[in-house]
């Protein structure tokens, strides 16, 4: 599949540009250590790989799925110490493990591993005197994305969750992570609650666009039925429905994390374990399988020991053992065939398919959007000659680049009504890149429309949303939510196959605005 993006080259524009007005900032504050710090820690950010945090109630699956995305169980699952700090997970060639404390002190922790998972042993420290952890580590997804766990929301508000909300949504500062996936169980008051504070936070209006929700530990939702993430994709259809989730995330996912984890660190002992309970006969097999209890319990005749189907039990879940055991029984004949059909099954592929489409591919503009509303903040709050003349170089990045005007309209279009049917919501949501930003996901072409018709659809596209955008009926609000899709419409044609001039679809900074647009 083609994946060719209008964006790229205008998104690198973009990033050079905001890169640059960081340089001149840094040079105003070069006299204030601690403003200068701030804004060389945005430049480095700019080119670093994209921050997602995983946030949610306690005991909502965080761990579990940030172990599965990484491909091995390092983080802490239990309820020691440890999960109540925050903790960055970030690319290196070699192990390190860092602890930060709220004073400022940094120290190098031991690497100690128990049953494959890293312990942190922060001495004499509380949680609550610790700033984060930094775990350093070769894992190769994490090259492009760093991934930070968050401790888990109580529905009372208590001292850890004041930190994680603290952290996620810190009030006028802006959040540290460029994107959240939120994991619950349900839709609880809470959540919603935690969601609204993300979306009301710095990441302002735009916050729709970089938060994820996943249905978690969704194999629970049918009592570990073989059918549990059919009734879990229904709950999650209904959700994503939802007026008041649509506006706070961008979808919704149903997820088995603690079978994605299993599958991504399935072991061959376990392999061989779940063969012999696939070749049990018909009545034994459904017998052991009623129930977790029975599934565990001491039994001679069964030639698997029950500490071993215990262990099984712990990374699999009663639903895991059961879909293992049927995929073994319908032919799946290897230890890696299986990881990859539970994996499939558990919902990661697509949690991973959609990181990498909505948050990945906007990486760049995140955190250029990001960096830009720092300095906006900084030349608000530190006067000093010459930053008149940067705050207006900021306002005209922020008003003109057209791709953080598909952001925000991204999330108005989900926030606020406007005289457009829902038809044409969507299809100015895919136009924007709701659902993908390369061309073809933007004109919602399918992978054997040919390539060289996508210019003819781009017009079609083009002529009209332009008729709506000058059609006398259309009020001020819709004219300018029309003016925004066109100009995408615009960069699509012109980029693509046949155009007459292909390479630059649009230029990032436009003239100064028009009166009137938004
Ligand atoms: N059945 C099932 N259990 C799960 C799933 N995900 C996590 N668990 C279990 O739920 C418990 C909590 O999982 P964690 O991953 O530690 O949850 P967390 O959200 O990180 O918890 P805190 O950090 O303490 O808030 C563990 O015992 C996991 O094995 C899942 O998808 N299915
Ligand atoms: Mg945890």
């Amino acid at each position: 599949m083609l994946t060719a993006s209008i964006d790229q080259p205008a998104r690198a524009e973009l990033v050079d540009e905001v890169a640059r007005l960081l340089r001149d900032a840094m040079a105003l504050y070069e006299s204030d250590a601690e403003t200068y710090a701030l804004l060389a820690a945005h430049s480095r950010r700019l080119v670093e790989p994209l921050r997602v945090a995983l946030a949610g109630m306690v005991k909502a699956g965080k761990s579990t799925l940030l172990n599965a995305i990484i491909g091995e169980e390092i983080a802490p699952t239990d309820t020691g110490e440890c999960t109540r700090v925050v903790t960055w997970y970030r690319y290196a060639v070699s192990p390190r493990v860092m602890l930060f404390t709220l004073d400022g002190e940094k120290r190098r922790l031991p690497i100690v591993r128990v049953d494959k998972r890293l312990q942190f042993d922060m001495g004499e420290l509380s949680a609550d005197q610790v700033d984060r952890i930094e775990v350093f580590w070769p894992a190769p997804a994490l090259r492009t994305l760093t991934l930070i766990d968050t401790p888990g929301i109580a529905s009372l508000s208590t001292d850890v969750s004041d930190r994680s909300t603290r952290f996620l949504t810190p009030g006028d500062d802006p959040s540290e992570a460029d994107a959240i996936v939120y994991l619950m169980r349900h839709m609880h008051a809470s959540d919603l609650r935690f969601l609204e504070a993300f979306h009301d936070s710095s990441a302002g209006g735009s916050a729709t666009i970089n938060a994820l929700a996943v249905l978690s530990r969704a194999d629970e939702v049918g009592a570990g039925r073989i059918d549990s993430l059919l009734s879990a994709r229904e709950i999650a259809d209904r959700y994503r429905h939802d007026d008041t989730i649509r506006s706070l995330s961008l979808g919704v996912v149903p997820m088995a994390g603690l079978l994605a984890q299993t599958a991504r660190t399935l072991r061959q002992s376990e392999f061989r374990a779940l063969v012999s309970l696939a070749e049990l006969d018909r009545a034994d097999r459904e017998l052991l399988l009623i129930s977790a209890d029975r599934f565990c319990r001491p039994n001679d005749s069964i030639g698997v020991d029950a500490q071993t189907r215990v262990n099984l039990m712990r990374r699999f879940g009663l639903f895991g053992v059961r879909l293992a055991l049927v995929m073994l029984r319908s032919g799946v004949s290897d230890a890696d065939e299986l990881a990859q059909a539970l994996a499939r099954r558990s919902g990661l592929d697509e949690l991973m398919q959609l990181i990498s489409v909505q948050f990945e591919a906007r990486s760049a503009l995140l955190r250029a959007r990001s960096a830009i509303a720092v300095l906006d903040e900084v030349l608000h709050h530190h006067d000093r000659s010459g930053t008149d003349e940067l705050k207006a170089s900021v306002e005209r990045v922020m008003a003109n680049a057209h791709d953080f005007q598909e952001l925000r309209l991204l999330a108005t279009l989900r926030t606020e009504p406007v005289a457009l049917t829902p038809q044409q919501v969507e299809e100015a949501e895919r136009l924007l890149g709701g659902e993908g930003v390369d061309d073809r996901s933007r004109l919602g072409l399918h992978d054997d429309f040919p390539e060289a018709d996508s210019r003819s659809a781009a017009l079609e596209h083009l002529q009209r949303w332009r008729a709506l955008q000058h059609n006398p009926a259309s009020d001020r609000a819709l004219t300018t939510v029309c003016s925004t899709v066109v100009r995408t419409c615009e960069a699509l044609v012109a980029h693509a196959p046949g155009a007459a001039r292909p390479q630059r679809a649009r230029l990032v900074l436009a003239a100064e605005p028009r009166p009137g647009s938004g």
